[in-house]
């Protein structure tokens, strides 16, 4: 029983996925999440030494990341590291998110990119969207799109049901952490671009981006208008978390 592995959504990716495996074995297990390729990927990573999860008909991006998700909790996994299998996640980032999640005991690590060394309409799209982000969540957000991120067990729980199948399900995420009180922590990462090919398709994902941040801003206003709960002292917090996870 691992008590971490790494879930890498993959689409069409027989260009990068060997290596990406192949590298990422070296901290941890590695699970892909095939969603539909029409090509070789997951023949190619299940020969690089990965368990495959074969998702005939292509899902999106957060559909294939929970399917992950739940395979890694039938697993008993601790925590997940999800990356991905385009090659601008360097696996040797792994132990970062690892040493964040023991020693900030955070349920929710996000790789932070530095947007002046993406390509011109990446960092526009980004910054953009940074922006958006920030206002619905009422704070700053630095990066809420990289897809380089760490998900203690009871976070993978909470994020289960949600309805994002696309690339929005990072996005919301980031609500789902803090309107939940779950703990979140960032680390810097390198920012990876050598012309791979996007999914992203802009319209679509502009409307979704959107649609989510909206909906985010409405969540995080019902929370500040609701009463506050009591803060449990730090001791009775962790009691709690531990029995919850031992359920
Ligand atoms: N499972 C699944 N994975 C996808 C899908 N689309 C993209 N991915 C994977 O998600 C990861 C990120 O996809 P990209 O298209 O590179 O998106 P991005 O990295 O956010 O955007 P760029 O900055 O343009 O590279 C890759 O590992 C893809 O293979 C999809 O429909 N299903
Ligand atoms: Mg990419």
């Amino acid at each position: 029983m691992p008590a971490y592995l790494a879930v890498i959504p993959a689409y069409n990716e027989s260009q990068h996925i060997t290596q990406v495996v192949k590298l990422a074995q070296r901290y941890v297990p590695v699970l892909v999440v095939d969603d539909g390729s029409a090509d070789d990927t997951a023949r190619l990573a299940a020969s690089a030494g990965a368990q495959v999860l074969r998702q005939g008909l292509n899902q999106g991006k957060g559909a294939a990341l929970r399917a992950g998700f739940r395979r890694a909790l039938d697993l008993g996994c601790e925590a997940v590291i999800a990356l991905d299998g385009d090659g601008q996640h360097d696996p040797q980032e792994i132990e970062k998110f690892l040493q964040a999640f023991r020693e900030q005991r955070a349920d929710l690590v996000i790789g932070q990119r530095n947007f002046d060394r993406m390509p011109p309409s990446r960092r526009l799209a980004n910054t953009l969207g940074r922006g958006l982000f920030s206002w619905a969540m009422g704070r700053p957000i630095p990066d809420n799109q990289s897809g380089y991120r760490l998900l203690s067990r009871r976070f993978m729980q909470a994020v289960l049901d949600s309805s994002e199948s696309g690339f929005e399900f990072e996005v919301e995420m980031l609500a789902t952490c803090l309107a939940g009180g779950y703990t979140l922590a960032w680390t810097p990462i390198r920012t990876i671009y050598s012309g791979e090919a996007s999914h992203i398709q802009p319209w679509q994902h502009i409307v979704n981006f959107v649609r989510v941040a909206w909906k985010t801003k409405k969540r995080m206003r019902a929370i500040a208008a609701s009463p506050r709960r009591p803060r449990l002292p730090a001791i009775l917090r962790q009691a709690q978390d531990a029995y919850r996870q031992a359920r």
